[in-house]
């Protein structure tokens, strides 16, 4: 096995049926990684800038921590498969079209109101081309999950050619974080399977966490009013 098909190789034991050869593999592999990796650092460059002008105009940074994560191919093609796209290894260009989650950023911020503040600035950028958004915070899935999510393009300048690059964003409060975090770990634990009775005290969870999330903005108003460089806040 050559260092330079080491992926392609990998790939290859665990996906027989490709069709192509090593280098049209690794070159696909490698083209995934330099465009959704460039796009997950402008992302969360553009983010971090957000931040950082609300730190010096507003005094106050509302975003808590970014994650980033580049989708396994693994990973991608258990939901190619599940999104019911056939052969996906051998039709890569419809996984690219139709998973939209390859690159992930997850954006943590203080308070709940945080998240469509920051969604609304991010997506008022010229260069941001807004995909799809789902409001798991305005309704909750079943399960009792929280968060905004907001597929953009955003483009990405190779050497002789643009491309729009497709990135997830799931802006999160801390609270709604911490429940996904462990709800998560104990579902994938469980091989994801939980007991109905789970299930139920998770939703209790989550709900109570919501209850925190309202609270703590409530708080956050009073004892920012009293400042008045809060004032256009
Ligand atoms: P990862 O590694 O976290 O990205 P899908 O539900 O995946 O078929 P879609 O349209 O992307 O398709 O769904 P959705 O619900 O908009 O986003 C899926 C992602 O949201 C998941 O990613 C989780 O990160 C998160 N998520 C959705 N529902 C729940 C939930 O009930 N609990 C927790 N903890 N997270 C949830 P992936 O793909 O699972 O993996």
């Amino acid at each position: 096995m050559s260092f330079r098909y080491y992926y392609a190789d990998q790939i290859r034991q665990k996906r027989p049926e490709y069709k192509g050869t090593d280098e049209q593999l690794q070159s696909t592999i490698d083209d995934i990684s330099i465009l959704y990796g460039a796009a997950l650092r402008e992302m969360e460059t553009k983010l971090q800038i957000l931040s950082d002008d609300f730190d010096k105009t507003h005094a106050y940074m509302p975003i808590h921590h970014i994650q980033t994560r580049l989708k396994s191919i693994d990973s991608i093609m258990e939901k190619a498969t599940r999104y019911g796209i056939k052969d996906p290894i051998n039709n890569l260009d419809q996984v690219r079209r139709e998973i939209l989650d390859i690159a992930g950023v997850r954006v943590v911020c203080n308070y709940e109101e945080d998240l469509h503040t920051m969604s609304s600035i991010l997506l008022s950028q010229e260069d941001i081309e807004l995909i799809r958004i789902k409001d798991y915070c305005r309704n909750p899935k079943e399960s009792g999950y929280r968060s905004l999510h907001v597929v953009v393009a955003l483009p990405v300048y190779l050497v002789n050619k643009k491309k729009m690059v497709p990135v997830e964003i799931q802006f999160r409060s801390i609270t709604m974080d911490a429940w996904a975090c462990l709800e998560h770990e104990l579902r994938y634990k469980n091989k994801g399977k939980l007991s109905e009775e789970t299930v139920n005290t998770l939703k209790e969870c989550a709900e109570t966490l919501h209850n925190v999330d309202e609270k703590m903005s409530r708080v956050r108003h009073e004892v920012l009013k009293y400042d008045s460089k809060y004032s256009d806040y």
